[in-house]
C-alpha cells in the first residue's frame, strides 16, 4: 500500500511491519507494529510500539516516543524518555 501527503499516519497493527517515508513537511507517525520511519524533513513527532524498530528523523527538529524492544534512532533531537531509543546512530 502506498499512501502521499497525509501529515499524520495511525498504523495501529501490532501485528504488520511498517515501513514508512516522510516528506518535507512536518508528520506525526505513530504504529504498533514493527516500525521503520525515514521521516524526511520537517519537525516530526514519531511514536512506535513494542517491536525492534529504526527511526530516522532527517532533518528538523524531531521527536521520538519508543516503547519496548530494542529501537535504534538517527536524527532525533528530543527523545520522550530515558527509555527511548536503546540505540543511536
Ligand atoms: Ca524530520
Amino acid at each position: 500500500m502506498r499512501l502521499a501527503g497525509a501529515e499524520s499516519v495511525l498504523l495501529d497493527n501490532a501485528h504488520t511491519p511498517w515501513t514508512v517515508w516522510g516528506t518535507a513537511k512536518s508528520e506525526r507517525f505513530a504504529g504498533g507494529g514493527r516500525m521503520t520511519v525515514h521521516a524526511g524533513g520537517g519537525n516530526d513527532k514519531i511514536n512506535t510500539g513494542n517491536h525492534d524498530d529504526y527511526v530516522h528523523g532527517g532533518p528538523g527538529r524531531d521527536r521520538a516516543t519508543t516503547w519496548g524492544g530494542e529501537d535504534t534512532c538517527a536524527n532525533i533531537e528530543v527523545l520522550a524518555s530515558d527509555d527511548s531509543c536503546e540505540f543511536r546512530e
